[in-house]
């Protein structure tokens, strides 16, 4: 945590892929100092031109109690929450303490990343916009993430969806991977679509990562494959309605206390 402007921030540095583009000017224009040679081995610290030795730096400021939180690293559990528990530990906790949603409604309004759409269907019941997570500095496809945010405002998560919900997320999987294809030659075999639960913000959207990348949050404990969303909903209408879901909370989020008061852990 950083203060800017006596602002909290959330500063996060990241250092991108290296592009295979850029490899021939990385070995010929950087200085080299050697560390260690052993037999046929050696390691060297490279330093790269600048323009070769950008980090990304994502700020969120002023950053609330909340998201200084979420992005310390504390230990987590995992939760196993009944239809019930949802009723009456979860869903009390998000209506007061979840994220702000703003930034989705400032895409879906057309006020902020209007630029970064690669994909938009209208549809006020069925519609969603494709764009570029904040994640993703767009600059190779190695690491490709994209997310779809719904039009229709009153979805949460994957605990609300039934099998009414089928269309909207027929037409996410199929246009998103159509899109997916024409802007990136990317294939849907090539691709992770998946929704998390829980997620941070209670807006329903859905991640399309690349299949070789591992994106933060694409473990089983917290994603659920698009697909296999759609098949459970075709075979039990309230499939995540009335199931146990299971999912991790860091040691210091509040719903984890919850859970705990209530003796459900
Ligand atoms: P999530 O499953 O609710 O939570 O996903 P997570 O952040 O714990 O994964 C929300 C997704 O939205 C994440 O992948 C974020 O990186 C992404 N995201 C968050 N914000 C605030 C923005 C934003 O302002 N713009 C874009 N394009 N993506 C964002």
């Amino acid at each position: 945590m950083q203060l800017l402007a006596d602002q909290n921030a959330v500063v996060i540095l990241e250092k991108t892929p290296i592009r295979e583009d850029v490899l021939a000017e990385i070995f010929t224009a950087s200085t080299l100092k050697l560390q260690m040679r052993n037999d046929i081995y050696s390691t060297y610290s490279l330093h790269a031109p600048p323009h070769l030795n950008e980090i990304k730096a994502t700020v969120m400021c002023p950053a609330t109690e909340k998201h200084v939180k979420k992005y310390q690293r504390k230990e987590s559990f995992l939760v196993e929450e009944t239809a019930q528990d949802y009723e009456s530990i979860t869903l009390p906790y998000i209506k007061k303490q979840s994220f702000s949603v703003q930034w989705v409604y400032n895409i879906l309004d057309k006020k902020a990343e209007s630029e970064r759409i690669l994909f938009e269907d209208p549809h006020p019941k069925l519609g969603f916009v494709l764009l570029p997570d904040f994640k993703w500095d767009q600059k190779q496809l190695d690491d490709l993430y994209l997310m779809a945010i719904t039009h229709q405002r009153d979805i949460k998560s994957l605990r609300d969806l039934t099998s009414q919900h089928l269309p909207l997320l027929e037409n996410i999987l199929q246009k998103g991977q159509e899109a997916i294809l024409k802007h990136y030659s990317l294939p849907a075999s090539k691709m992770r679509i998946y929704l998390h639960y829980q997620p941070s913000y209670y807006h329903l959207h859905v991640h399309f990562t690349k299949l070789d990348f591992e994106a933060p949050g694409c473990r089983v404990e917290r994603a659920h494959l698009l697909a296999d969303v759609i098949q459970n909903l075709r075979s039990d209408p309230n499939y995540y309605k009335t199931r146990n879901l299971y999912f991790p909370l860091r040691a210091d989020d509040g719903l984890l206390s919850q859970f705990k008061e209530a003796g459900r852990l």
